[in-house]
């Protein structure tokens, strides 16, 4: 084993494309050579208004989309977040830990609260901490994660020296991030300069694990589309045909440049014909998997159960000996 590897999807929606290239296909493919632990981070969906009856749902939806994209919870660590109390309990000595002014520079608030920032709740303000305590209370070495995480991994690693530091010891380990592929910030359909994201609020902007065959063809058919003939690769320029040639190569596992010559002469309908026959053939598996497991919800909440004791097993220890560096005295 090369080192373990934490990682964290929120239970906020149904799984997209973008989850699944940017982040899940990765971690799947590194239950081999790590000791890996996925996480459905419950806590950090409620950072927004959440419906009870839909966080419920949706964390088991999320774990079935994981499983059915390969997550293997007999070789890999599956749970949700509120069962393992080390994530919350850490996250408050690593606030006391945390400047205001780093929080203060993230950006992903400031695009989460919009203009309504005195209206955010406190954790969404401070949500990047409690992403922190999930890495460190694993010690883990590696996360696995989309462009998008980037600057919450740097914030990890400098809330990991703050507090080694701090008490003059050597505890954390500095996590490294994980940012793989060629898809590592895959767009909204409607958009090429917005990322695709569970929170948009057009369906269309996304394709979901959950889409039917024909959902996928419609939405393709109605991705944004630009007139410049033949296909190219040009963020600037053509941020809608960039976004669907890395699609297409991040599903057919081939370098960018290959699709770029490939469809260097066909028109944009012809390719997003190819592009959604490409979508179907590589979903359909999971999302046929997904109804499986979804049917049998006891089934799934045995697997959280059983990852949860695993996680706590190691996250437990952990916790009680910050505990003690810090001072607290211990029952
Ligand atoms: P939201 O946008 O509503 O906050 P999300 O769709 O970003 O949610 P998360 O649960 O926050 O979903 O992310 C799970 C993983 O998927 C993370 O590692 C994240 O970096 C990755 N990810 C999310 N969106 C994309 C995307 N558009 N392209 C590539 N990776 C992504
Ligand atoms: N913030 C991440 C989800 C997340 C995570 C983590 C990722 C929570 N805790 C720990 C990696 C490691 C997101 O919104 N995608």
């Amino acid at each position: 084993m090369s080192g373990r590897i934490f990682s964290g999807v929120q239970p906020t929606g149904a799984l997209h494309l973008g989850n699944y290239l940017g982040a899940i296909r990765h971690w799947v493919h590194l239950q081999q050579d790590y000791e890996a632990i996925y996480c459905v981070v419950d806590q950090h969906a409620i950072t927004l208004p959440q419906d009870p009856n839909e966080l419920r749902g949706a964390i088991r939806e999320v774990a079935a989309a994981l499983i059915a994209c390969g997550i293997d919870p007999d070789r890999s660590i599956l749970f949700n977040q509120s069962t393992v109390p080390a994530h919350a309990q850490l996250a408050w000595v690593l606030m006391c830990q945390t400047p205001i002014g780093w929080l203060n520079r993230m950006t992903q608030f400031k695009e989460k609260a919009g203009k309504q920032r005195d209206n955010a709740s406190a954790g969404l303000y401070t949500y990047p901490v409690l992403m922190s305590a999930d890495i460190l209370a694993y010690n883990a070495t590696h996360v696995p994660v989309g462009e998008d995480q980037k600057q919450h991994l740097e914030l990890a690693r400098d809330t990991a020296g703050a507090f080694n530091r701090q008490f003059g010891v050597e505890f954390f380990v500095l996590p490294e991030p994980m940012i793989l592929g060629e898809a590592t910030r895959v767009m909204s359909l409607r958009d090429g300069t917005k990322k695709m994201s569970k929170s948009d609020t057009s369906d269309y902007s996304r394709i979901n694990l959950t889409d039917d065959a024909d959902t996928i063809a419609q939405k393709i058919r109605k991705a944004k589309s630009d007139p410049i003939e033949g296909m190219s690769y040009d963020v600037a320029g053509r941020p809608e045909a960039s976004n669907l040639l890395t699609i297409y190569a991040a599903l057919a596992d081939l370098p960018r440049s290959q699709v770029e010559a490939e469809f260097a002469s066909a028109n944009f309908s012809a390719f997003k014909g190819r592009l959604a026959d490409l979508c179907v053939e590589k979903l359909s598996p999971i999302t046929t998997e997904m109804r499986r497991l979804l049917a049998d919800p006891a089934e799934i909440d045995r697997i959280l159960d059983r990852g949860a004791e695993k996680a706590d097993a190691i996250a437990g220890p952990i916790l009680r000996q910050v505990y003690d560096i810090v001072g607290f005295r211990q029952a």
